[in-house]
């Protein structure tokens, strides 16, 4: 609208007073009122010096260098940053020319009041989205008439509020859930330390113990009389010689039997072809070999025949082929003494004496010979670490050093997981490795907090990771909210960095920027390819409720 056209309209009446609102010029809100109170004259507001008639307030000419003359036309709007025509923020001298005031002040009666750009008041367009009472067109430029339409303007967003009400309570509750169950998570973690830290100290002070055991064990052990593994007393050794040797016999008894019955199978068939030889041959053939052999096979037929293995004799045979532990006719477990000790076959002194004493006298000798060889006056035993006692300390010291090492590393990860960023209130340690997920184009996208992102193929399955987690970050965003809410809005936002996917070809390894907003479930929102292999996801969770408030509570702060 053109500036004379304007002043035309405006005249002095632009400088009409709302009365409802107590005495402020058109355009002001009532946190400026103070400095328009005076009817004569007004003080620009940045630079009080300056002072006007109060005519010149609302006469559509900029008279104050700020702008704060002009509280309900467009005449100081080139000095908004929104002006194609700003000089705003550029000092004159010691002026400031800042605009004073944040815009045209909308009373919106029946819905919320606001600020309009001054840019848009009396532009010929009706701001609705500001201003629902229609009172930026008061001038009514080229004849438009915006109506006011606070009341359902007003009915609307108050019904839309109500929801995004119940909606951030709600999403508060849940965060505050999460919290709690991330103490929860926390302090099972100081526990788990706890009892850990419990158990090394233990099992170092056990560990000492096992070791001075081995020690002890190897020592004894080199200062033991070597002996034929397995050999007790002279008894013993009897009873086991005894017994190797019977069952030496009973192998080659079995094994003679064998052969016995082999032969007396090929004596029968012999005899038997000599049998019908006798009777078949010529006599008239005059052949004195086969005349021969006729008589000396007679002789033999008409001796005594040796009874070779008859049914008895076969019977006491098994009987004496089958092994003590069938029969039991010798129980040779009763004849083995248990192992002397090196001290019997040392000396034979304590049999005569009383058990305890025996076995005092049992340790003495052996530390004496312990003794005499750790001072090289007796050669060691030959196989240090074979017996019983060192082998059974040797594995108790290793089982313990093997669940002592692996506690420590525990305790370690759990230490390390106390320190890592679990975000504001340690929330994201309830939410993590839970995964949401979303579908978009041929692709399933996952999202698993503090875990990775990945994209999942719907015509293969294949899965490929585009990061895996590595921080928590804060980003500023400045995008539109959708009437649904699930958008991120503008300000610093949670930010999760995701980096070193699966490479990709021609290009980086995948990476996923994952911003978050608050919102009354984890959703993922919306995932975009900002580059070849850059990926941002736009995900709602209450997990980030609180901070978003905080941020933006310090955000105004500043
Ligand atoms: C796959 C997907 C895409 C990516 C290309 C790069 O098709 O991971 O997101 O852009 O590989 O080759």
């Amino acid at each position: 609208m053109g500036r004379l056209e304007a002043l035309l309209i405006v005249g002095f009446a632009a400088c009409f007073i709302n009365a409802a609102e107590g005495p402020r010029p058109r355009g002001v809100g009532p946190e400026f009122a103070r400095f328009y109170e005076s009817t004569d004259t007004f003080s620009c507001i940045s630079s009080p010096s300056i002072q006007l008639p109060i005519s010149h307030v609302n006469d559509d000419f900029c008279d104050c260098p700020d702008g704060s003359d002009e509280p309900g036309t467009s005449a100081c709007a080139h000095l908004s940053s929104l002006s194609p025509y700003t000089v705003g923020a550029v000092p004159i001298g010691d002026v400031n020319t800042t605009l004073a005031l944040p815009g045209y002040y909308c009373k919106n009666k029946g819905h919320q009041p606001s600020y309009v750009p001054f840019t848009n008041v009396n532009d010929g367009v009706c701001d609705y989205q500001l201003c629902c009472d229609g009172s930026d067109e008061w001038a009514k430029v080229g004849g438009i008439k915006c109506d006011d339409r606070c009341k359902e303007i007003g009915k609307e967003w108050r019904k839309l509020d109500e929801q995004r009400q119940k909606s951030a309570s709600n999403a508060a509750k849940r965060r505050k859930e999460l919290v709690a169950q991330a103490a929860i998570l926390r302090q099972e973690v100081e526990v788990k330390i706890h009892t850990l830290e419990t158990e090394i100290q233990a099992e170092e002070i056990k560990l000492k113990g096992l070791e001075a055991n081995l020690a002890e064990a190897e020592r004894q052990q080199r200062g033991k009389v070597v002996k034929r593994p397995g050999s007790g007393g002279k008894l013993s050794m009897l009873a086991q010689l005894a017994r190797d040797r019977i069952e030496e016999l009973r192998e080659a008894l079995i094994e003679v039997r064998s052969q016995r019955d082999m032969s007396k199978g090929r004596i029968a068939e012999l005899e038997g072809i000599l049998t019908t030889f006798k009777e078949e041959y010529n006599p008239n053939f005059n052949d004195e070999g086969v005349k021969r052999a006729v008589r000396g096979w007679e002789d033999y037929a008409a001796r005594d025949k040796p009874t070779i293995g008859d049914e008895a004799h076969d019977r006491d045979l098994d009987e004496i082929a089958k092994p003590d532990s069938e029969t039991g006719a010798i129980k040779w477990n009763e004849w083995e003494e248990p192992e002397e000790s090196d001290v019997d076959v040392l000396y034979k002194i304590e049999a005569y004496l009383p058990a305890p004493f025996r076995d005092w006298i049992d340790k003495k000798l052996r530390d004496l010979r312990v003794l005499l060889i750790e001072n090289g006056v007796l050669a060691p035993s030959s196989d240090v670490g074979s017996s019983k006692e060192v082998e059974e300390a040797r594995n108790a010291l290793k089982a313990t050093e093997d669940s002592l090492k692996n506690n420590r590393n525990q305790l370690n990860t759990h230490k390390e997981d106390l320190e890592k960023n679990y975000g504001a209130d340690d929330v994201f340690r309830a939410l993590k490795d839970q995964c949401i997920t979303k579908d978009s184009g041929e692709y399933t996208y996952e999202l698993c907090w503090l875990g990775s992102t990945k994209q999942i193929s719907k015509k293969n399955n294949g899965r490929t990771t585009m990061g895996n987690f590595v921080s928590i970050d804060s980003v500023t965003v400045d995008d539109e909210v959708p009437p649904d809410g699930k958008g991120l809005g503008s300000g610093v936002r949670v930010a999760l960095r995701y980096e070193n996917g699966q490479h990709c070809w021609n290009g980086p390894n995948r990476s996923t920027l994952v911003v978050l907003a608050c919102a009354e479930t984890d959703e993922l929102w919306k995932i975009t390819e900002e580059e070849k292999c850059v990926y941002r996801m736009e995900v709602g969770t209450p997990a980030v409720c609180e901070v978003a408030e905080k941020a933006q509570t310090l955000k105004d702060e500043l």
